[in-house]
């Protein structure tokens, strides 16, 4: 099996999520950020992650693939408890998390953006969903660093598989832990004790490194 996608990507992070709980074997295959036509001529739309499969079909959407992963795994993901929690907090506090993250995102030593056209390419579609350019959000940093505290004291609620009664990963992991490892990549972001301790134990379930040796 490949899997095509970017590591920054919060959907692709779900895909490998599954592999590295499933403990399956995926090669990864990182695109380019600008290249639309590698993605189109796989599943006819731009969006990453893409697997493709042992049989050489593809497949994309990353909710699918997690299902199809798990499926070949002897692990199984316990349902989602949260979800329309989860989604409420992320759709609420993206404007704040959009602008730490996508100046960031081409600062950081990624596959995808390895190319000066990758890195073009991103920056000119991200600034106009932030309405602004990378360079004023970076100035901003204290105040989306403060909003951003305040959302991440929202989840107060959250446990650790560790502290479930099944010990699983489960779906709302599937969903929440993709946002809050990107958000590693911020230096002086400060997540408290507890989830702290979630990131670090979800990391090593799903054998995805955080960001925080690169926050800047
Ligand atoms: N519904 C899709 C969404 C995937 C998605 O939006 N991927 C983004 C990257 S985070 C993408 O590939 N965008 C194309 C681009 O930026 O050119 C899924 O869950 O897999």
């Amino acid at each position: 099996m490949k899997l095509y996608l970017f590591d920054h990507c919060p959907f692709c992070v779900k895909a490998m999520m599954a592999v590295g709980y499933g403990e399956l074997a995926a090669d990864y295959v990182y695109l380019d950020n600008h290249d639309v036509t590698a993605r189109e001529r796989m599943v006819g739309y731009n969006a990453v992650p893409i697997l493709e499969k042992a049989d050489g079909g593809f497949m994309a959407e990353s909710a699918d693939i997690v299902a199809l992963l798990m499926e070949q795994s002897a692990h199984s993901l316990a349902p989602a408890v949260d979800a329309e929690r989860i989604s409420r907090w992320q759709e609420q506090h993206k404007h704040a998390f959009w602008g730490l993250l996508f100046p960031r995102n081409v600062r950081l030593p990624l596959p995808e953006f390895a190319s000066p056209e990758a890195i073009d390419y991103f920056t000119r579609n991200k600034s106009a969903l932030l309405e602004r350019s990378f360079e004023d959000a970076l100035e901003d940093t204290p105040a989306y660093i403060a909003k951003a505290g305040q959302a991440l004291a929202e989840l107060d609620w959250l446990l650790p598989p560790s502290g479930r009664a099944d010990r699983r990963l489960s779906w709302d992991d599937i969903h929440l832990f993709p946002t809050l490892r990107n958000l590693t990549m911020v230096k002086g972001l400060d997540f408290g004790p507890a989830l702290d301790a979630y990131l670090d134990e979800l990391s090593r379930m799903t054998r995805v490194p955080l960001y925080r040796e690169w926050a800047c």
